[in-house]
């Protein structure tokens, strides 16, 4: 075997003990690199006399085209078995199931909202909805409580730093009560000075606000309140309307239901209603479900309209308290701590 075959096994064997593209690249410089051993050859060349050089160089590059062709080879097995190593590190089993991202669902509370405006809706109530950060006359005065009644203390309410026009605070609502004014006000102003109204007959569902927290009170909580005021409205009306709205609520009519004299500003007379199950597992005790009343002529002259004319009543009712009932929860603030746990229960 000549020098050069040798030289060219050398290579060979050189480059096939190279596991990495780097590597290889190594060994390829002890060959081909500047002071590589084909070049030191062909730097040899120069001190041969020129009948030797010719046939000398020829074989030099018959050896260096041999390392060439080693080199590329063993570069494409090195790419290839790194492509086979990321192929089988990557490997997607498309038979697997997929991760899906879990469907989201809609709150107790606002599921409890929607079964109440479609309830009521039945029965030909509007929906209003409106601003949460209310003046002191229709969160107070407008209400039939004046200032500095010892009725407005039934409210701890929160003020917001900011004064109306009458130099007192804004407040953020403790009832949606402001809501029902405004929307009588408006009913009122476009039928006035015609010969007919048609009845007012409106639920008012949202967010309200109260300085109180415990298992049973929120700051912010919700409230459904109800108004029905025409020319005929009365007590027989609001016992109608508000059983029908309980059966349906708690879709049983295997209950009671109850009015207890009170007081509220805003109605007169006033009553809190009860109910009682006769069956499942709320049987047998009498639960506070609403406050409720004949709307106060001041009110619904407040409203712009005529006592003399026109009547009715009003509810206002705990949505939050609803849906404790219904679904069993003992701790009202569960609601809104945002715990997933609790939560994915409603779905
Ligand atoms: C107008 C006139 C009268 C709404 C009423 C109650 C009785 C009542 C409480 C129930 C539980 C508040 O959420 S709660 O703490 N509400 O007891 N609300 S009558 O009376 C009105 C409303 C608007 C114009």
């Amino acid at each position: 075997m000549t020098d050069l075959e040798q030289l060219l096994q050398a290579a060979q064997a050189e480059f096939a003990a190279t596991s990495t593209p780097a590597e290889l690249e190594n060994a390829k410089a002890r060959f081909l690199g500047k002071a590589g051993r084909v070049t030191e050859l062909l730097k040899g060349l120069a001190a041969l006399p020129v009948d030797e050089k010719k046939a000398r160089g020829a074989e030099i590059n018959v050896l260096k085209s041999g390392i060439e062709a080693a080199l590329t080879e063993r570069r494409q097995a090195l790419a290839d078995a790194e492509l086979a190593l990321q192929l089988k590190a990557e490997a997607l089993d498309v038979t697997l199931p997929g991760r899906s991202r879990g469907t989201g669902a809609l709150h107790p509370i606002t599921r409890a909202m929607a079964r109440i405006e479609a309830i009521f809706g039945s029965m030909g109530f509007d929906v209003a909805d409106g601003p949460e950060i209310e003046t002191d006359w229709f969160s107070f005065s407008a209400l039939n409580n004046p200032e500095n009644h010892p009725a407005r203390s039934m409210q701890d309410t929160f003020y917001v730093d900011m004064k109306d026009e009458g130099g007192r605070y804004f407040n953020l609502r403790p009832h949606t009560s402001p809501m029902q004014i405004r929307y009588a006000q408006a009913h009122a102003r476009r039928y006035a000075g015609q010969d007919h109204m048609p009845e007012i007959r409106v639920i008012a569902p949202g967010r309200t606000y109260r300085v109180d927290n415990d298992a049973t009170h929120s700051p912010m909580f919700h409230q459904v309140e109800g108004l029905w005021v025409g020319e005929n409205i009365s007590f027989k009306d609001l016992k109608a309307v508000y059983l029908n709205f309980i059966t349906a609520f708690f879709e049983t009519d295997q209950l009671q239901l109850r009015f207890r004299p009170s007081y509220f500003p805003f109605t007169e007379p006033s009553a809190e209603i009860d109910i009682m199950f006769e069956s499942g597992p709320l049987k047998g005790r009498w639960l506070e479900v609403s406050g409720s009343g004949q709307v106060h002529p001041q009110v619904i002259r407040n409203m712009g309209l005529d006592p003399e004319r026109y009547i009715g009543f009003a509810f206002g009712s705990g949505i939050d308290r609803l849906a404790m009932l219904r679904y069993g929860v003992n701790d009202l603030r569960q609601f809104f701590d945002g715990d997933l746990r609790f939560l994915s229960q409603f779905k």
